[in-house]
Parts: C-alpha cells; sequence; structure tokens
C-alpha cells in the first residue's frame, strides 16, 4: 500500500520535511481554509498540490471533501450545494487528485470523552466512555428525550449507563463539565468538520442549533438523502474518474438521537448498492469499525476489498463494559497484521495512513489536533512498515 500520512496544512505543525524523513510517500489533506459550502477552486488546489510536490511528496487523497448538513438532511438549498460538491470534484480531478474521502454522519464527526486517557506505560491515548457521554447528553446538553433514551439504553447487558451518568454527578467538578464540552463537540470536531471553530464562543448553542436541524429525521430518510447526495454526484465521478470513498461513523452506532447509517455490513451492503457504481466505494477505517462489537473487521475487510479506495489502519479494545479505547495498532480487535496481508494483496497501490496512534514522549506538549500526536502516529507508521515489509 501507498504510505500516506495526514497533514493540516502549512499551519500544520509536523511540517512535510519531517514527513519525508519518516517514509511518507502520500498526502492525506483537505483545504481547511475554505469555509464550508464554498468551491474549492482549482488555483487555491493548485497552490497546495504544487506546496506538497515542491518537497517531494504527492497530495494522493483528500480527507476530507466535506458534506454540508443541508445535504445531509435534505434541505431546501441542498441542490446549490449539490452543484458546489461538483465543481469541487471537477476541480480537483483536474489537479490530478481522485481520491476523495468523506462521510455522512449528521452533525457529530467522531467522538471521544477523553482525548488523553493515561495508560499503564506511561503514554496515553483516545478514549470513549458511554457514562460520561451520556452525563454529557443529559446534563450539559440538555437534549430532549435524552434520558429517556438512556434508560431504555439495553447494547450491553447487565449495564445501567444512566445510572452511572446520574452517580457522576455527584463528582463531576464544573471543569470535568467543560472537558466533556470541549473533548465531545470542539477539539475532537474544530479541525475537522467546519461545523464548530475552535474559538467558537457558544460551542453548545451552535450544537443544539445543528442537532435541531435533523428533528424527527429518520434513518430510512438519511438513507435516502444519502441516495440523492450519491446519485447527484456519480456522474461526475464517472467523467473525471475520482474514487468517492465514505468514512464509517466513529462510533459505529446512532449517537445523541442521530441516525447513522455507516457503520455495519448491512449498511455498507446498502450504501454500495444504492448506486452500484465502482467509484462509490469506502475508506475502511479499522479503527471506527473495531469499536463496534458487531463488527468482525477482517471479514468486512475481505467482502469489501474491492470496493475500498482509501485504508484507516487503527484498532479499538472493546472493554468488558462497552466502552472502547485505542490499542496499540499491533493490539485490539482490529487485527492490522491481517488487514495488510488483505489490502495489500488485493491493490498494492491502494493509500493508507496510519489513523490516531498513542501520545508519547512529549507528543501532549506540542499542541497537536487531538489523535494526531507525531511521535506515536510515527511509532505506529513504523509498525505497518514492518508488517508490510514482513508481508512482501
Ligand atoms: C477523525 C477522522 C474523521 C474523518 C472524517 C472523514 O480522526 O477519522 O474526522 O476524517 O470523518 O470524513
Amino acid at each position: 500500500m501507498e504510505l500516506t500520512w495526514r497533514w493540516f496544512g502549512r499551519k500544520d505543525k509536523i511540517t512535510l520535511p519531517m514527513l519525508r524523513q519518516i517514509g511518507v510517500e502520500g498526502i492525506v489533506t483537505a483545504l481547511h481554509d475554505v469555509p464550508l459550502g464554498e468551491v474549492w477552486t482549482r488555483e487555491q488546489i493548485r497552490d497546495l498540490r504544487e506546496y506538497i510536490e515542491s518537497h517531494g511528496l504527492r497530495w494522493s487523497v483528500v480527507e476530507s471533501l466535506p458534506v454540508t448538513e443541508t445535504i445531509k438532511y435534505g434541505g431546501p438549498d441542498r441542490d446549490r450545494q449539490l452543484e458546489v460538491y461538483r465543481q469541487s470534484l471537477r476541480n480537483l480531478a483536474a489537479e490530478g487528485i481522485r481520491t476523495v474521502c468523506y462521510n455522512f454522519m449528521p452533525v457529530l464527526d467522531w467522538a471521544r470523552t477523553d482525548l488523553l486517557h493515561p495508560n499503564p506505560d506511561g503514554t496515553s491515548n483516545l478514549y470513549f466512555s458511554y457514562a460520561e457521554f451520556a452525563y454529557f447528553d443529559i446534563f450539559i446538553l440538555r437534549r430532549h428525550g435524552a434520558r429517556e433514551e438512556w434508560a431504555a439504553f439495553n447494547r450491553f447487558p447487565g449495564r445501567n449507563v444512566l445510572a452511572e451518568a446520574e452517580a457522576l454527578r455527584k463528582t463531576m467538578p464544573p471543569e470535568g463539565e467543560h472537558r466533556l464540552v470541549e473533548n465531545i463537540i470542539v477539539k475532537t470536531q474544530g479541525f475537522v468538520s467546519g461545523n464548530i471553530r475552535e474559538d467558537d464562543e457558544h460551542p453548545l448553542e451552535l450544537f443544539r442549533q445543528l442537532l435541531a436541524l435533523y428533528d424527527g429525521l429518520t434513518r430510512e430518510q438519511l438513507r435516502e438523502n444519502m441516495r440523492y447526495f450519491l446519485e447527484a454526484v456519480m456522474p461526475v465521478c464517472d467523467e473525471c474518474n475520482i474514487n468517492l470513498c465514505v468514512h464509517p461513523d466513529d462510533p459505529p452506532v446512532p449517537v445523541l438521537g442521530l441516525p447513522r447509517i455507516a457503520g455495519s455490513d448491512e449498511d455498507f451492503e446498502w450504501l454500495l448498492r444504492a448506486v452500484d457504481n465502482p467509484h462509490n466505494g469506502l475508506t475502511f477505517c479499522a479503527g471506527s469499525l473495531s469499536a463496534g462489537l458487531h463488527n468482525d473487521v477482517v471479514a468486512l475487510a475481505r467482502k469489501y476489498a474491492r470496493r475500498t479506495h482509501f485504508v484507516h489502519l487503527r484498532s479499538c479494545h472493546v472493554l468488558p463494559n462497552g466502552d472502547f479505547t485505542e490499542a496499540s495498532h499491533l493490539a485490539g480487535r482490529a487485527n492490522v497484521v491481517e488487514l495488510c496481508r488483505i489490502f495489500e494483496a488485493e491493490n498494492p497501490a491502494l493509500p493508507m495512513r496510519v489513523d490516531h496512534g498513542r501520545t508519547m514522549l512529549g507528543d501532549e506538549t506540542r499542541g497537536y489536533n487531538a489523535g494526531y500526536s507525531f511521535l506515536g502516529r510515527m511509532f505506529a507508521l513504523a509498525q505497518v512498515q514492518g508488517v508490510l515489509a514482513a508481508i512482501k
């Protein structure tokens, strides 16, 4: 597979010369400064492409070309936004960039409650606690119906998440609440989604307004909106030979009363068939998939390798109570070694990036984006390079 790395543009503290030193071949990035809903112009794309190439690297994948909320909930201006999307795709292809990742998660992209969860060895990693997430939902966000939903939540036999959230109420310090808001809707979202910026003064209010757009929207309606999106953009993908690849939901379960439609075998069957075109494919994010006990990640890789256009390698542990944490890239539920074998056999040119990685050896003091440390990711990349060499 092609060794790629997610780089956040010229402002990223991790520079392209650093990436060359550690064996990166291709860059995964986006025009992070273009506001949501605006066309990515050819000039802007060319400027970044040339900058990347001037460092001896190539721009391999766009992650992400964001799908605006109006397309996802089916708002009145969605056709106009779809034309913006098509034009950005044409401009990317004109500059030779033909692998484009996106997601179809309403409002909230990936979700974690703790960004620096300590490990016994002194490193830290990302963590998702159902009790803290329910606490955020019920007592901080105060979402209508949240308490009833958590009372009925029975995914983990024997676990009463509502009772745990209520117990947390007695011990949660005010800075703990602030930390949850930061982790769930600011620090994890600010640099990826464009919905919320790190400097927004009232992120909770903004977040509530975004959630309200989806009031009453069912899973079936979200699916129909995804079909509408795919039907609208596939002709351009055909014409420009673009591989569009949806990122799985992270975690692969509904959150905050919002439906999610890209987190299981059944979902992938549906979305690949809804518009059955080889350009309609998957970003195989092993980490997101491994956070769901319903997913057999290796079986999914075997089944969908042909429709995979981009691979994210990482792996989660699901704890006995159902919480999940990100494992080392050689441990956890995903079985990265076997995944390397499958994807390498399917298509040795497939772009792959190591995802997340631990925070270690001072990464935590450098102000990197959540989950995107330098040393931790470099360590994971080296592990994967070794696996790939052994397989070859
Ligand atoms: C988080 C990322 C996601 C991902 C988008 C793709 O670390 O995996 O934000 O980039 O969902 O659209």
